[in-house]
């Protein structure tokens, strides 16, 4: 295997946008907080808080669900790399957390973890703010409990959501199934799907679509959740999965997954269908790709910087399988599965990669410019609209 080092910025901008290094994340709470109160705040780009830098409005996930079900536990492990065990001692959350998820490629967005208990009819609880700039809502029920409540709390803040955006993705996370077997997972599965679907049926709301994920902080099945949660939020995605399909017929590659590293979310893959088992091997060989790269790849310098350009990596698996990892930008890294014989021609396959890498810089390019123009046009406006208050802007009829 070959590794090289350097970084993997973390994407996790909190403050400045600025970077940690993989595998030394701090545990510190570096979330921003803010209370309720901090929630009528006004965003004049429609309560999406926007990047002020690209002018870029971020779509919001919102993490929602009674209280324990495990709603923290889930943003500390798929960003925070903390393990699962250590979410036994995390604390009840009592105001909303805000955290910016951003690696300026294709991933960009913002969380909201909420108190289990969020009272709609508070007058301080601005929802109809909070729902505005939302691009998903992951409503986390806890298998492991008795679920009714949590159905009617799912019920009311679909409904209200939906109300004030119809446009939200709402996604239902049947959590904790660790300790459930496949036919409870599938039979739980089942009956949170009927009974939340009827409650909509009831109140003449069939239109709004939920979907269901099972999902447990001990497995890989919360990352592959949330990988499907944002590839959604990517308007890109199409773009991305026709490159992924044109590569991989032209390289006689079996399966390619874009992944962002960090997080180990896939952003896409080509359109064959994904199985859990190649999805959990992609995930462990990031990982080992970074843990060699820390231990054997740093030099003094380079510090704290895992993965760079030169970042690739071949295992070969004893069922005569390749798995070929490589660097697609700061952030994306592309893993592909193929047979060894086909792998013989590695110099097409790497030929094929070089287009696909360069098509990627062009959806991106497309993107930044995009950006730009409406950082531009927002600025136009704003600058419009302080003359004309200034009264400078007259009629001159
Ligand atoms: N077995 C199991 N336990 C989990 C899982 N996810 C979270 N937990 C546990 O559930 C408990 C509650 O987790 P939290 O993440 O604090 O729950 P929360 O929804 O944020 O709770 P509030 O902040 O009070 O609303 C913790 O003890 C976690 O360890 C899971 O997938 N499986
Ligand atoms: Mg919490």
């Amino acid at each position: 295997m070959t590794t090289s080092s350097k970084v993997v910025s973390k994407y996790i901008e909190v403050e400045d946008d600025e970077t940690l290094a993989l595998g030394f994340y701090d545990d510190d709470d570096d979330f921003n907080t803010f209370t309720d109160g901090d929630l009528d705040c006004s965003c004049e780009d429609g309560g999406g808080f926007s990047d002020p830098l690209s002018g870029e409005v971020k779509p919001r996930i919102l993490l929602m669900g009674l209280r324990r079900s495990g709603k923290s536990s889930i943003q500390k492990v798929v960003f925070h790399k903390m393990s699962p065990n250590e979410t036994l001692f995390l604390e009840s959350t009592n105001k909303i957390c805000r955290e910016d998820v951003s690696n300026s490629s294709f991933v960009s967005f913002q969380i909201w973890d909420f108190p289990g208990q969020i009272d709609f009819f508070d007058p301080t609880f601005d929802y109809e703010m909070i729902f505005r700039g939302t691009g998903a809502l992951i409503f986390v029920i806890d298998s492991q409990d008795d679920y009714v409540e949590a159905l009617s709390r799912l019920h009311l803040t679909v409904t209200r959501a939906y109300k004030v955006n119809p446009d939200i993705n709402f996604e239902v996370f049947i959590h904790k199934v660790d300790g459930l077997s496949d036919d409870a997972k599938i039979e739980k599965q089942r009956d949170i799907h009927k009974r939340a679907n009827d409650d909509l049926a009831d109140a003449g709301l069939e239109r709004i679509h939920l979907s269901f994920y099972l999902t447990s902080i001990y497995d890989h099945s919360i990352f592959e959740a949330f990988s499907k949660v944002v590839q959604k939020l990517i308007p890109q995605l199409p773009t991305l999965e026709n490159l992924l399909n044109i590569f991989i017929s032209n390289s006689g590659i079996e399966k390619a997954f874009l992944f962002d590293v960090v997080s180990k979310i896939y952003v896409a893959t080509d359109s064959s269908p994904v199985d859990m088992q190649t999805y959990e091997l992609c995930c462990d060989m990031i990982d080992v790709v970074i843990d060699i790269s820390c231990i054997y790849g740093l030099t003094e310098e380079e510090a704290g910087q895992p993965y760079d350009k030169e970042s690739m990596a071949i295992i070969h698996l004893n069922n005569t399988t390749v798995m070929y990892l490589k660097e697609v930008t700061k952030f994306l890294a592309m893993v592909c599965f193929l047979r060894e014989e086909n792998f013989e021609r590695k110099g097409l396959i790497d030929y094929n990669f070089h287009c696909f890498k360069n098509a990627i810089q062009e959806v991106f390019d497309v993107r930044v410019k995009v950006q730009k123009n409406r950082k531009l046009l927002s600025q136009r406006r704003r600058s419009k609209q302080a003359l004309t208050t200034n009264g400078v802007l007259s009629n001159p009829h």
